[in-house]
Protein backbone atom coordinates (compact mmCIF):
# COMPACT_ATOMS: atom_id res chain seq x y z
CA UNK A 1 0.00 0.00 0.00
CA UNK A 2 1.28 3.80 -0.78
CA UNK A 3 2.96 5.51 2.34
CA UNK A 4 0.48 8.60 0.51
CA UNK A 5 -2.87 7.23 0.38
CA UNK A 6 -2.85 7.79 -3.74
CA UNK A 7 -4.87 5.58 -5.55
CA UNK A 8 -2.69 2.54 -6.01
CA UNK A 9 -1.24 1.23 -9.21
CA UNK A 10 -0.34 -2.41 -11.35
CA UNK A 11 3.10 -2.11 -8.93
CA UNK A 12 4.78 -4.72 -8.82
CA UNK A 13 5.16 -6.87 -5.51
CA UNK A 14 7.25 -4.86 -2.79
CA UNK A 15 7.07 -1.58 -4.40
CA UNK A 16 3.78 1.38 -4.13
CA UNK A 17 3.07 3.62 -6.85
CA UNK A 18 0.00 5.41 -8.23
CA UNK A 19 -1.81 4.98 -11.66
CA UNK A 20 -4.17 7.35 -13.31
CA UNK A 21 -3.39 5.91 -17.05
CA UNK A 22 -6.57 3.07 -17.08
CA UNK A 23 -6.01 0.56 -18.56
CA UNK A 24 -5.44 1.04 -22.18
CA UNK A 25 -1.47 0.46 -22.08
CA UNK A 26 -0.57 3.77 -22.83
CA UNK A 27 -0.06 6.00 -19.80
CA UNK A 28 3.44 7.16 -19.63
CA UNK A 29 5.46 5.34 -16.69
CA UNK A 30 7.66 6.24 -14.07
CA UNK A 31 9.59 4.10 -11.64
CA UNK A 32 11.06 5.88 -9.08
CA UNK A 33 13.82 4.17 -6.96
CA UNK A 34 14.26 5.94 -3.65
CA UNK A 35 17.73 6.53 -1.99
CA UNK A 36 16.34 4.36 1.28
CA UNK A 37 13.20 2.87 2.11
CA UNK A 38 11.40 4.15 5.03
CA UNK A 39 12.54 7.73 5.40
CA UNK A 40 11.09 11.05 5.58
CA UNK A 41 12.81 12.89 3.26
CA UNK A 42 12.12 9.98 0.07
CA UNK A 43 8.45 9.29 1.32
CA UNK A 44 7.73 12.67 1.20
CA UNK A 45 9.65 12.91 -2.26
CA UNK A 46 7.11 9.85 -3.16
CA UNK A 47 3.72 11.36 -2.59
CA UNK A 48 4.22 14.33 -4.29
CA UNK A 49 5.47 12.40 -7.18
CA UNK A 50 2.59 10.05 -7.14
CA UNK A 51 0.45 12.98 -6.93
CA UNK A 52 1.97 15.11 -9.47
CA UNK A 53 2.36 11.67 -11.69
CA UNK A 54 -1.29 10.92 -11.48
CA UNK A 55 -2.68 14.79 -12.24
CA UNK A 56 -0.81 14.31 -15.92
CA UNK A 57 -2.45 10.65 -16.36
CA UNK A 58 1.14 9.07 -15.72
CA UNK A 59 1.89 5.61 -13.81
CA UNK A 60 4.10 6.31 -11.07
CA UNK A 61 5.70 2.74 -8.94
CA UNK A 62 7.89 3.58 -6.11
CA UNK A 63 10.90 1.28 -5.07
CA UNK A 64 13.88 1.67 -2.50
CA UNK A 65 16.49 -0.19 -0.87
CA UNK A 66 16.23 -1.11 2.96
CA UNK A 67 19.53 0.49 3.42
CA UNK A 68 21.35 3.15 1.54
CA UNK A 69 23.90 1.01 -0.33
CA UNK A 70 24.80 0.51 -3.57
CA UNK A 71 24.85 -3.41 -3.59
CA UNK A 72 20.97 -3.22 -2.49
CA UNK A 73 19.82 -0.73 -5.04
CA UNK A 74 21.81 -1.98 -8.28
CA UNK A 75 19.62 -4.93 -8.21
CA UNK A 76 16.08 -3.17 -8.08
CA UNK A 77 17.23 -0.65 -10.53
CA UNK A 78 18.71 -3.67 -12.75
CA UNK A 79 15.27 -5.34 -12.51
CA UNK A 80 13.18 -1.48 -12.99
CA UNK A 81 15.36 -1.80 -16.27
CA UNK A 82 14.38 -5.04 -17.40
CA UNK A 83 10.21 -4.29 -16.94
CA UNK A 84 11.22 -0.85 -19.09
CA UNK A 85 9.36 1.78 -17.65
CA UNK A 86 9.29 4.91 -20.19
CA UNK A 87 11.58 6.76 -17.22
CA UNK A 88 13.43 6.00 -14.34
CA UNK A 89 13.38 8.49 -11.00
CA UNK A 90 16.42 7.58 -8.67
CA UNK A 91 18.29 9.06 -6.21
CA UNK A 92 21.68 6.94 -6.54
CA UNK A 93 22.78 5.75 -3.25
CA UNK A 94 26.85 6.21 -4.13
CA UNK A 95 28.78 8.70 -6.78
CA UNK A 96 30.85 5.77 -8.51
CA UNK A 97 29.10 2.29 -7.71
CA UNK A 98 25.67 4.01 -9.60
CA UNK A 99 27.56 5.14 -12.70
CA UNK A 100 27.44 2.22 -14.87
CA UNK A 101 23.52 0.43 -13.76
CA UNK A 102 22.57 4.10 -14.69
CA UNK A 103 24.34 3.98 -17.99
CA UNK A 104 22.41 0.97 -18.53
CA UNK A 105 19.54 2.51 -17.83
CA UNK A 106 19.44 5.23 -20.64
CA UNK A 107 21.62 2.94 -23.44
CA UNK A 108 17.93 0.91 -22.70
CA UNK A 109 16.66 4.35 -24.32
CA UNK A 110 15.09 4.50 -20.50
CA UNK A 111 14.65 8.60 -19.48
CA UNK A 112 17.00 9.10 -16.33
CA UNK A 113 16.25 11.77 -14.04
CA UNK A 114 18.24 12.46 -10.83
CA UNK A 115 16.80 13.43 -7.99
CA UNK A 116 18.66 14.77 -4.35
CA UNK A 117 21.93 12.82 -5.34
CA UNK A 118 23.61 12.26 -8.38
CA UNK A 119 26.81 10.50 -9.76
CA UNK A 120 30.33 11.77 -10.71
CA UNK A 121 29.26 11.64 -14.73
CA UNK A 122 25.15 12.50 -15.02
CA UNK A 123 25.31 13.26 -18.38
CA UNK A 124 23.29 9.91 -18.68
CA UNK A 125 20.37 11.95 -17.18
CA UNK A 126 18.03 13.91 -19.06
CA UNK A 127 17.55 16.77 -15.52
CA UNK A 128 18.86 16.28 -12.48
CA UNK A 129 17.13 17.80 -9.28
CA UNK A 130 18.38 18.60 -5.64
CA UNK A 131 18.66 21.11 -2.66
CA UNK A 132 21.64 23.32 -2.50
CA UNK A 133 23.98 21.30 -0.72
CA UNK A 134 26.82 23.48 -0.30
CA UNK A 135 24.42 25.95 0.86
CA UNK A 136 23.12 24.40 3.22
CA UNK A 137 25.86 23.10 4.99
CA UNK A 138 27.31 26.90 5.26
CA UNK A 139 23.50 27.34 6.72
CA UNK A 140 24.24 25.24 9.13
CA UNK A 141 27.53 26.65 10.27
CA UNK A 142 25.65 30.19 10.80
CA UNK A 143 23.14 28.57 12.71
CA UNK A 144 26.17 26.81 15.06
CA UNK A 145 27.21 30.32 15.43
CA UNK A 146 24.29 31.66 16.29
CA UNK A 147 23.52 29.21 18.90
CA UNK A 148 27.73 28.88 20.33
CA UNK A 149 28.59 32.63 19.43
CA UNK A 150 31.54 32.25 21.86
CA UNK A 151 33.16 30.03 19.34
CA UNK A 152 34.85 26.12 20.32
CA UNK A 153 35.18 23.34 18.90
CA UNK A 154 32.88 20.97 16.43
CA UNK A 155 31.88 18.16 14.69
CA UNK A 156 30.64 16.49 11.99
CA UNK A 157 28.57 13.04 11.99
CA UNK A 158 28.17 12.52 7.97
CA UNK A 159 26.27 9.83 6.39
CA UNK A 160 29.00 7.64 4.14
CA UNK A 161 31.59 8.58 1.73
CA UNK A 162 30.42 8.52 -1.55
CA UNK A 163 27.24 10.25 -1.31
CA UNK A 164 26.73 13.17 -3.32
CA UNK A 165 24.28 15.52 -1.41
CA UNK A 166 25.93 14.81 2.41
CA UNK A 167 29.45 15.06 0.88
CA UNK A 168 28.43 18.94 -0.19
CA UNK A 169 26.81 19.34 3.17
CA UNK A 170 29.83 18.76 4.75
CA UNK A 171 31.84 20.58 2.17
CA UNK A 172 30.19 24.05 2.81
CA UNK A 173 29.77 23.06 6.63
CA UNK A 174 33.91 22.38 6.76
CA UNK A 175 34.66 25.51 4.87
CA UNK A 176 32.61 27.93 6.41
CA UNK A 177 33.79 26.88 9.85
CA UNK A 178 37.97 26.54 8.56
CA UNK A 179 37.25 30.77 6.96
CA UNK A 180 35.66 32.13 10.30
CA UNK A 181 38.56 30.52 12.45
CA UNK A 182 36.44 30.59 15.86
CA UNK A 183 35.54 26.89 15.66
CA UNK A 184 38.21 24.51 15.40
CA UNK A 185 36.91 21.05 13.29
CA UNK A 186 37.17 17.86 15.96
CA UNK A 187 36.80 16.16 12.51
CA UNK A 188 34.00 14.23 10.02
CA UNK A 189 32.87 10.75 11.31
CA UNK A 190 30.60 8.37 9.69
CA UNK A 191 27.43 6.96 10.95
CA UNK A 192 26.49 4.80 7.89
CA UNK A 193 22.68 6.11 8.17
CA UNK A 194 22.35 4.18 11.32
CA UNK A 195 21.42 6.37 14.25
CA UNK A 196 22.91 3.79 16.64
CA UNK A 197 26.23 4.23 15.08
CA UNK A 198 25.64 8.52 14.98
CA UNK A 199 24.82 8.05 18.67
CA UNK A 200 28.40 5.94 19.93
CA UNK A 201 30.03 8.43 17.71
CA UNK A 202 28.77 11.41 19.50
CA UNK A 203 29.32 9.97 23.00
CA UNK A 204 32.80 8.85 22.05
CA UNK A 205 33.91 12.42 20.56
CA UNK A 206 32.18 14.53 23.72
CA UNK A 207 34.18 11.45 26.33
CA UNK A 208 37.68 12.39 24.01
CA UNK A 209 36.70 16.60 23.48
CA UNK A 210 34.60 17.12 25.99
CA UNK A 211 34.46 21.21 25.13
CA UNK A 212 32.79 20.35 21.78
CA UNK A 213 30.20 23.39 21.31
CA UNK A 214 28.22 22.26 18.48
CA UNK A 215 27.60 19.36 16.24
CA UNK A 216 26.25 19.02 12.38
CA UNK A 217 24.70 16.36 11.12
CA UNK A 218 24.58 15.95 7.28
CA UNK A 219 21.24 13.94 7.39
CA UNK A 220 17.88 12.66 9.26
CA UNK A 221 19.48 9.37 10.73
CA UNK A 222 22.68 10.73 11.45
CA UNK A 223 21.00 13.98 13.46
CA UNK A 224 18.70 11.12 14.83
CA UNK A 225 21.41 9.59 16.75
CA UNK A 226 23.87 12.57 17.03
CA UNK A 227 20.75 13.67 19.56
CA UNK A 228 20.77 10.60 21.52
CA UNK A 229 24.41 10.53 21.73
CA UNK A 230 24.21 14.27 23.23
CA UNK A 231 21.51 13.05 25.97
CA UNK A 232 23.42 9.93 27.23
CA UNK A 233 26.43 12.24 27.72
CA UNK A 234 24.25 14.28 29.76
CA UNK A 235 24.72 17.06 27.96
CA UNK A 236 21.35 18.17 26.39
CA UNK A 237 20.89 21.69 25.23
CA UNK A 238 24.60 22.39 26.17
CA UNK A 239 25.82 20.92 23.16
CA UNK A 240 24.35 23.07 19.76
CA UNK A 241 22.94 19.78 17.18
CA UNK A 242 22.19 21.51 13.90
CA UNK A 243 20.27 18.38 11.52
CA UNK A 244 20.15 18.44 7.64
CA UNK A 245 16.34 17.18 6.64
CA UNK A 246 12.81 17.23 9.51
CA UNK A 247 11.05 14.30 9.70
CA UNK A 248 8.91 13.95 12.64
CA UNK A 249 11.34 12.45 14.73
CA UNK A 250 13.39 15.60 14.19
CA UNK A 251 10.49 18.22 15.06
CA UNK A 252 10.13 15.96 18.19
CA UNK A 253 13.53 16.33 19.25
CA UNK A 254 13.57 19.89 18.70
CA UNK A 255 10.38 20.62 20.59
CA UNK A 256 12.44 18.61 23.32
CA UNK A 257 15.55 21.12 23.03
CA UNK A 258 17.80 18.05 22.39
CA UNK A 259 17.89 19.96 18.53
CA UNK A 260 18.25 23.25 18.24
CA UNK A 261 18.11 23.59 14.57
CA UNK A 262 17.07 21.77 11.37
CA UNK A 263 17.43 22.47 7.64
CA UNK A 264 14.62 21.12 5.98
CA UNK A 265 14.72 20.58 2.38
CA UNK A 266 11.72 20.50 -0.30
CA UNK A 267 11.31 16.60 -1.47
CA UNK A 268 7.94 17.28 -2.50
CA UNK A 269 9.11 20.05 -4.99
CA UNK A 270 12.13 17.46 -5.70
CA UNK A 271 9.66 15.07 -6.41
CA UNK A 272 6.99 17.10 -8.52
CA UNK A 273 10.18 18.38 -10.36
CA UNK A 274 11.26 15.10 -10.89
CA UNK A 275 7.95 13.65 -12.64
CA UNK A 276 7.69 16.97 -15.07
CA UNK A 277 11.18 16.72 -16.15
CA UNK A 278 10.47 13.21 -16.68
CA UNK A 279 7.65 13.84 -18.69
CA UNK A 280 8.69 16.23 -20.79
CA UNK A 281 11.46 13.68 -21.99
CA UNK A 282 9.42 11.02 -22.47
CA UNK A 283 7.77 13.57 -25.09
CA UNK A 284 10.58 14.51 -26.79
CA UNK A 285 10.23 17.93 -25.17
CA UNK A 286 13.11 19.91 -23.84
CA UNK A 287 14.52 19.48 -20.07
CA UNK A 288 16.25 21.47 -17.40
CA UNK A 289 20.19 20.28 -16.94
CA UNK A 290 19.83 21.23 -13.52
CA UNK A 291 17.10 22.46 -11.14
CA UNK A 292 18.21 23.14 -7.44
CA UNK A 293 15.38 23.76 -4.82
CA UNK A 294 15.85 25.92 -1.74
CA UNK A 295 15.50 25.12 2.34
CA UNK A 296 13.93 26.68 5.52
CA UNK A 297 15.90 26.67 8.92
CA UNK A 298 13.65 25.64 11.45
CA UNK A 299 13.74 26.10 15.10
CA UNK A 300 11.98 26.18 18.44
CA UNK A 301 11.46 29.76 17.56
CA UNK A 302 9.67 29.65 14.32
CA UNK A 303 8.39 25.97 14.36
CA UNK A 304 5.09 26.96 14.61
CA UNK A 305 5.22 29.23 11.90
CA UNK A 306 3.26 28.00 8.31
CA UNK A 307 6.17 28.10 6.93
CA UNK A 308 8.10 25.64 9.00
CA UNK A 309 4.75 23.51 9.37
CA UNK A 310 4.73 23.17 5.38
CA UNK A 311 8.36 22.29 5.33
CA UNK A 312 7.94 19.27 7.35
CA UNK A 313 8.13 15.89 6.20
CA UNK A 314 5.37 13.24 5.74
CA UNK A 315 5.10 10.57 8.15
O1 LIG B 1 19.08 14.04 3.63
C1 LIG B 1 18.30 13.17 2.85
C2 LIG B 1 18.87 13.12 1.45
O2 LIG B 1 18.95 14.41 0.92
C3 LIG B 1 20.27 12.50 1.48
O3 LIG B 1 20.76 12.36 0.19
C4 LIG B 1 20.26 11.16 2.20
O4 LIG B 1 19.66 11.29 3.47
C5 LIG B 1 18.32 11.79 3.48
O5 LIG B 1 17.50 10.94 2.75
C6 LIG B 1 17.78 11.85 4.90
O6 LIG B 1 17.89 10.63 5.54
Amino acid sequence: MSACGAAEGNAPAGSTGASAGGDDGEAKSITFIQGVAGDNFYISMQCAAEAAAEAAGAELDTQGPQKFDPTLQTPILTSAIAAGPDAIMIAPTDVTAMQQPLQQAADAGIKVVLVDTTVSDPSMAVSQISSDNVGGGEAAFDAIKQLAPDGGKVLVIDNQPGISTTEARTKGFTEAAAADGSYPSVGVQYSKNEPAVAAQLVTAALAKDPDIVGIFATNLFSAEGAATGVRQAGKDGEVKIVGFDAGPDQVEALEAGTVQALIAQQPGTIGEDGVEQALAAIDGEPTEAEIQTGFTIITADNLDSPESQAAVYKA
